[in-house]
């Protein structure tokens, strides 16, 4: 089924330069690239974001985090796309994440973990939607 998926390539992936060799993973296996802009995200999108973490301990530093540099956001296309991207990008801790995964390669905190890809249809509508107003 072709489906879209909403990521966020974190403000540590645009800090350490590490974007063109992010983005060229999605390019080799074959999404489209529908939307792609750079953006600094308040914590008020932010907050509706990850609002599923809202009463976690770590929900302030995430906030403080991903409002503290830019961020690149994506719309992929493709096959099986949510499934695929959350594979290629690995487990959130990156300690635990897969060499070959993006985190397992490029991230070293479970805060900074560089990308945020949709985990599943539900979300990826939510989350195009929320961010529509950037692209
Ligand atoms: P993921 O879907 O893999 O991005 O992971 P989650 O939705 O579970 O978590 C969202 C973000 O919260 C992660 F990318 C990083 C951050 N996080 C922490 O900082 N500490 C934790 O213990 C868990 C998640």
């Amino acid at each position: 089924m072709i489906e879209k998926t909403l990521i966020i390539l974190k403000p540590d992936a645009v800090k350490r330069k590490l974007i063109g060799k992010i983005i060229s993973r999605f390019e080799m296996k074959g999404l489209n690239i529908k939307e792609l802009t750079m953006a600094k995200l308040d914590s008020y999108i932010l907050e509706k974001h990850y609002e599923e973490h809202k009463n976690k301990a770590f929900f302030n530093d995430l906030i403080d985090f991903m409002t503290s540099g830019s961020v690149i956001l994506i719309v992929l296309e493709g096959k099986n796309c949510i499934k695929t991207v959350r594979k290629m990008v690995g487990a959130t801790d990156p300690f635990e994440a897969d060499p070959g995964t993006i985190r397992g390669d490029f991230a070293h905190s479970l805060t900074e973990n560089v990308i945020h890809a949709s985990d599943s249809k539900n979300s990826a509508d939510r989350e195009i939607k929320l961010f529509k107003k950037y692209f």
